[in-house]
């Protein structure tokens, strides 16, 4: 009993990128890249020969469904259907049922393409095969309760073959809108391998329950390889399970030391030469630029209104290359001379002081030295001695918080003037 199966979900035809709006790199490929993507999958059904295919939820973005996500979509499921393979879809929470009965004419469920809940007054469905079950549950709205609520219990004659659980659902979540489910109730149902859609990044969440993710991303939150799952299965176990990308455009972040920059020129050459080292796996490579360390850049930096758009003006089209930089973000820190902090009469000469002096930072030497230089402060101010003495006193009461309060400084001031220590 050998069979063979795509796993793919979150396609969401229709979305556009976010997060470029300051830049347009290749606006071509961006757009076109969500359709490309879930031509691939098709590609690889015909390829590997699949039984069939899993769509797990939001095939579509929204209800506008335009004439070209349909096309793409509907012609995909076609080719499929001509070559034998079938499909099983479900509706999510982008792509509800109610939508689809706007759109009925277009989608007829033919036994060969399944899309559970058009054409049907059900949302629930069990498609029975000789060597599979699936049990297929689409949202009809944009909000769905628990989907154990909805989901069958296997019977005698289930146990004999694969079941599979296709499902759009929030895994390890209670207080979601978007069909909240834990581990323990999904594994109550015993099917064999669960189909999850609804998170975008792919990943097997245990040994039976799989998010395909998107086959595209399109923000800078989904970073990484994006694809979806080809599963092998031989008397009723899976075999093989394997991610095969099917991005065309991949989002990556990276983080750029600055240390050794003297001015933002050097920065820029730094982030230019970075990228255009890397090769790109993809048709176009998104970078997200995070620019850390202690560096003498920094005043110049922090002064640039738009660093992105500096770059890509100076920068971006220097390359051919399929990669391109769409965000800097400044996490530098200022360059400081740690002499000059040391005869700093203030706090930070305290702490920069109690740093260099000794590994182990004394918190009791602190917080009397700031003590001492309160005390300074109440004699300059002219403060006195009673409310000295009832400020004092509240002091002692909280010193552990205080403690507490001047460590969480101590660390954060400790980042900032030395780096991440
Ligand atoms: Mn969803």
């Amino acid at each position: 009993m050998k069979f063979s199966f795509i796993h793919t979900g979150d396609i969401h035809l229709g979305r556009p990128f976010s997060d470029l709006s300051e830049i347009n790199p290749k606006t071509d490929i961006c757009n076109n890249a969500g359709r490309l993507a879930f031509n691939k999958i098709i590609e690889l059904a015909l390829l590997k020969n699949v039984d069939f295919v899993l769509i797990s939820g939001d095939s579509f973005d929204n209800d506008e469904h335009d004439l070209s996500a349909k096309l793409c979509f509907l012609n995909g499921l076609k080719r499929l259907a001509e070559n034998g393979i079938k499909s099983y879809i479900i509706c999510g929470n982008h792509d509800p049922i109610e939508m689809y009965k706007n759109n009925l004419s277009y989608y007829k469920n033919d036994g060969v393409i399944n899309i559970v809940g058009v054409n049907e007054d059900i949302n629930c469905k069990t498609f029975r095969e000789n060597r599979y079950n699936i049990h297929a549950l689409s949202f009809p709205t944009e909000e769905l309760d628990n989907p154990v609520n909805y989901l069958p219990k296997l019977t005698k004659d289930d146990e004999k073959v694969f079941n599979i659980g296709l499902i759009h659902c929030d895994l390890d979540k209670t207080d979601s809108k978007y069909s909240p489910v834990s581990r323990e109730e999904l594994r109550t149902l015993g099917y064999d391998y669960y189909a999850l859609g609804h998170i975008h990044i792919p990943e097997i969440k245990e040994e039976k329950m799989v998010y395909c993710g998107t086959p595209q991303a399109r923000t800078k939150k989904e970073t990484g390889a994006h694809g979806c799952y080809y599963a092998q299965v031989e008397n009723k176990s899976i075999i093989n399970l394997e991610f095969i990308p099917t991005d065309v455009v991949r989002f990556e972040k990276i983080g750029i030391d600055c240390c050794e920059s003297e001015n933002k020129l050097e920065v820029f050459e730094k982030i230019s030469n970075t990228v255009n080292n890397k090769s790109s796996e993809v048709e176009l490579t998104l970078y997200d630029i995070t620019l850390k360390g202690v560096s003498r850049a920094y005043t110049e930096l922090l002064k640039t209104d738009s660093l992105i758009k500096e770059y890509s003006e100076n920068f971006g089209e220097t390359d051919d290359k399929n990669v391109c930089v769409f965000r800097i973000n400044n996490e530098t820190k200022p360059f400081v001379n740690e002499k000059e902090l040391l005869k700093d009469s203030g706090v930070i000469g305290i702490l920069a002081q109690a740093i260099n002096n000794n590994n182990e930072i004394n918190i009791d030497n602190i917080y009397n030295n700031i003590s001492k230089l309160h005390e300074d402060l109440y004699k300059k101010l002219g403060i006195d001695t009673e409310s000295k003495e009832l400020l004092s006193d509240s002091l002692k009461v909280d010193k552990a918080e205080i403690l507490e309060n001047v460590k969480n400084e101590l660390k954060s001031v400790c980042a900032e003037i030395y780096g991440d220590m």
